[in-house]
């Protein structure tokens, strides 16, 4: 199976916060030594007077996806060194273990509810059918548990999982209960010698990015109110004031954003570009070479990024422009892994729908005037039909509109940013609304028959009603 490895050289990236800024972290060129090996260091690495002390980048341990035991409970664990947090975690670990399946293998899971509310997994990105989606109704008590089986039939992507009760769904994801899912596929294989040459092990590294408040015991600060969590403090894999050393080589960087409400400016400190090659629904159709990126709640993106060009010892950061916070430092040695550039994949657009349905993400509570309805189907979409979806919003933005149960293409945003990114072309399962812009998608649902949910992924917004019911026929 393939795995994430972190053992062939050591490489440390930092994730620095600073107040009422965000920087997701840094990267700094490691020095390479007259051996050509380079050395795990204890400590980050030349550290420049007067800044941060930063910790080495947390990695969750990776999991198979067969006989998962995920077990969501209360627990602590250590954010600020020193310090004892407070978390709702699936087995122990903040963030979640990462998962890693195969495209085409199944998904056996046992999820128990250890929490003292009831909750229930959803696999955001993963096509499950209805009985292993986590529809807010198939939530489980507290005490209880659940089993799922399922088959993987979709594209290698970065995916995760997190909670979806009705209601409560940004306070459990806040206090910990998110994590990575990988599929892997016969071309993003994850394993050396892959046909398009992506970077892996120690090269491919998936970064969960979310802002949490922190009181000075070092326990999370949570206020549920439906205008939205902004935490003031950035956490990459759950690790505050990250850092992760790189050699000079190419590096694929895997980001989501896992915040309840805040949209990220994801950019290098140095100015340098990077290489997008996927997003939610994987590798796109060719790379595309960027500067920034807008990152929204519930969005992934798969990066390459060139530390070739960094001075030993120097450092770069990750960070995010709109809140300027440094997110993630780096430093490094050359490295032989050449930046691909060129076709990715073949992604067929859809074309020609059949049917039209508009949808206002109205204030931050309802979707076309109407509060969810956990009983309800608000409508019904015939299986196999493509269908062009307009998402507009009428105030209280920005609203990153997720939709179970398929993929779909985005076509057009008129008004606001007033158009299409790079970033948001290929296979999307979210897509992010600013107030004043109409957002046009195609969508067909061709996976499974039944019911499925659409809602917008600022958590709060959808915890407060912002969510609609709908079943494929
Ligand atoms: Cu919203």
């Amino acid at each position: 199976m393939p795995r994430l490895s972190f053992s062939r050289r050591q490489f440390v990236h930092t994730l620095a916060a600073t107040g009422g800024a965000v920087v997701t972290g840094a990267f700094a060129a490691c020095t390479r030594d007259t051996s050509g090996h380079s050395h795990a260091m204890p400590t980050e690495p030349n550290l420049a007077r007067g800044a941060v002390a930063r910790t080495p980048l947390r990695f969750p341990p990776t999991v198979g996806p067969t006989g998962l035991e995920l077990t969501a409970a209360p627990g602590t664990t250590t954010i600020i060194p020193g310090k004892s947090t407070s978390a709702w975690m699936y087995n122990t670990q903040f963030p979640a273990p990462t998962i890693v399946a195969l495209s085409g293998g199944r998904v056996t899971a046992t999820f128990r509810n250890r929490l003292p509310q009831t909750s229930i997994i959803h696999w955001h990105g993963i096509l499950a059918d209805p009985a292993n989606d986590g529809h807010p109704r198939q939530v489980v008590s507290s005490g209880e548990q659940r089993p799922y089986d399922f088959t993987i039939d979709q594209r290698a992507a970065l995916n995760w999982y997190h909670p979806h009760p009705h209601m409560m769904t940004g306070e459990q994801v806040y206090r910990g209960l998110a994590g990575a899912f990988i599929v892997r596929d016969a071309i993003d294989t994850g394993l050396p010698g892959n046909a398009l040459g992506l970077p892996v092990g120690a090269y491919e590294i998936p970064l969960i990015i979310r802002d949490v408040s922190l009181d000075s015991g070092g326990n999370f600060q949570f206020s549920n109110k439906s205008s939205g969590f902004w935490g003031n403090t950035p956490l990459v894999n759950g690790t505050f004031n990250p850092y992760f050393s790189v050699n000079r080589g190419v590096y694929r960087l895997r980001l989501l954003n896992g915040c309840n409400a805040r949209v990220l400016r994801l950019a290098l400190t140095n100015g340098a570009t990077f290489t997008l090659v996927g997003n939610d629904g994987g590798l796109l159709d060719k790379t595309y070479v960027l500067s920034e990126i807008t990152a929204a709640p519930g969005e992934r993106f798969d990066i390459l990024v060139d530390f070739g060009g960094l001075t030993a010892g120097a450092t770069v950061m990750l960070r995010d422009l709109d809140a300027k916070w440094d997110i993630l430092r780096g430093t490094g040695e050359p490295g032989t892994v050449a930046l691909l550039s060129g076709t990715l994949s073949s992604i067929t657009p859809l074309s020609a729908p059949v049917r039209d349905r508009r949808f206002t993400f109205d204030g931050m509570t309802r979707i076309n005037g109407k509060l969810y309805e956990i009983d309800a189907v608000e409508f019904t979409v015939p299986f196999g039909d493509t269908e062009r979806w307009t998402f507009v919003t009428n105030g209280n933005g920005p609203h990153p509109v997720h939709v179970h149960g398929a993929a779909f293409q985005v076509q057009t945003r008129i008004g606001g940013r007033g158009r299409v990114f790079d970033w948001e072309r290929g296979w999307k399962d979210t897509v992010l609304v600013n107030d004043g812009e109409t957002v046009e998608v195609l969508v067909r649902f061709s996976a499974h028959r039944g019911l499925y949910i659409m809602h917008c992924h600022q958590l709060a917004h959808e915890d407060a009603g912002m969510m609609a019911n709908f079943e494929v026929v």
